[in-house]
């Protein structure tokens, strides 16, 4: 009976390992550049398709981007373990996007890369349009740029360079909805991360705050301490934002016109606005400018369009369950108070 039960055993590893072997050589990931890539041809019905989620802060940047030049597109939605699964890390989508994420634009069938180099990108095809969100002027175009980049998620490590970009501090201020959310989502789902996908330690956290939840993560210091890192460089780049809107004194960051600049950074206080970081922030700590900016942003048809529209029951009750939590919570009520 016992060897019975061991050679069954032995059976079921050596089916594991080879399934493991055999789906591991079928979605090999890589780091991908920015870029267009022109080796590869993704099947397509329109000029422009989108590979995207609803609450990814890149992929909405590029989503507001189209809305704005008034691009019709046909959008494919792609699953993130915050949205319910590893859909990014499908065999089928490693063959569009071998890096696992999520905005790729499809152009003519070739696929790009990056949302910053995305949105000029559009930016370049969109001569025929009315719409200019790219100014002629060098300078302006510049300094369109440094936004842009401020706005910018600039590396896989959510621990650093918050000084150096608000886009940055947004994985570490957005840990609490996906501590609240991955409440909905089943174990399982999180496992295929782990064995899966390219950054590993992402799936891993995801693990520990679906264990742990939302009075756990903050009673562990150095989560704690990430996200309090995050939270003042990003008090720092909202009021860099404040400084910039009295400069400029239009309604936009670069003065009169609307820009890729303030695409970017629509999509950015979107995602403080959804966890509750900006009420607390502007509350604190006033920036009268950044309010009604982002007053003016929310007032566009491409937020409606591309934001408000597109709902995602998961995200929402996560969003529903991190309010009450951050009142019912000390820890997380000190955190968002700014202590
Ligand atoms: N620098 C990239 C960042 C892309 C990125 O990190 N995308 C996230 C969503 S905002 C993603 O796909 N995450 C999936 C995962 O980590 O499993 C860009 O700007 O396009």
């Amino acid at each position: 009976m016992t060897l019975l039960f061991m050679g069954l055993g032995l059976l079921g590893l050596s089916a594991f390992a080879f399934w493991y072997v055999w789906e591991r050589s079928h979605r090999k990931t890589m780091k991908m550049p920015a870029g267009v890539d022109l080796s590869r041809s993704v099947p397509h019905r329109q000029e422009f398709e989108l590979y995207h989620n609803v609450l990814s802060l890149c992929a909405r940047k590029v989503r507001i981007c189209l809305a704005e030049y008034n691009i019709p597109y046909r959008s494919h939605h792609i699953d993130l373990i915050e949205t319910g699964s590893y859909e990014v890390i499908s065999r089928d989508y490693l063959a569009i996007n071998p890096g696992g994420l999520v905005p790729t634009l499809i152009h003519n069938g070739h696929p790009v890369y990056e949302s910053d180099f995305i949105i000029n990108y559009i930016a370049d095809k969109a001569t025929g349009s009315n719409t200019r969100l790219t100014p002629t002027d060098p300078a302006k175009r510049a300094e369109m740029e440094v936004w842009i980049a401020r706005a910018s998620l600039i590396g896989e490590d959510a621990s650093r360079d918050h000084q150096r970009s608000a886009g940055q501090c947004i994985p570490p201020m957005t840990v609490p909805l996906f501590v609240a959310s991955i409440r909905y989502i089943p174990v399982a789902k999180i496992l295929e991360g782990l064995l899966f996908h390219r950054l590993k330690d992402r799936a891993a956290f995801f693990l520990i705050f679906k264990l742990i939840g939302l009075s756990g993560v903050v009673q562990v210091t150095r989560f704690r301490q990430i996200i309090q890192s995050a939270r003042d460089a990003m008090v720092g780049h909202l009021r860099a934002l404040e400084d910039q809107l009295a400069l400029t004194s239009g309604d936009w960051i670069l003065g009169a016109d609307f820009s890729l600049a303030d695409v970017s950074w629509m999509s950015l206080l979107h995602r403080l606005e959804e966890t509750w970081w900006l009420k607390h922030i502007l509350a604190n700590h006033g920036l009268p400018r950044v309010s009604a900016y982002w007053t003016r942003l929310k007032g566009r048809e491409s937020y409606r369009s591309q934001i408000t529209a597109l709902p995602h029951p998961i995200i929402d009750r996560g969003i529903a369950d991190l309010n009450a939590a951050i009142t019912r919570i000390p820890g997380w009520r000190a955190l968002y108070e700014g202590s």
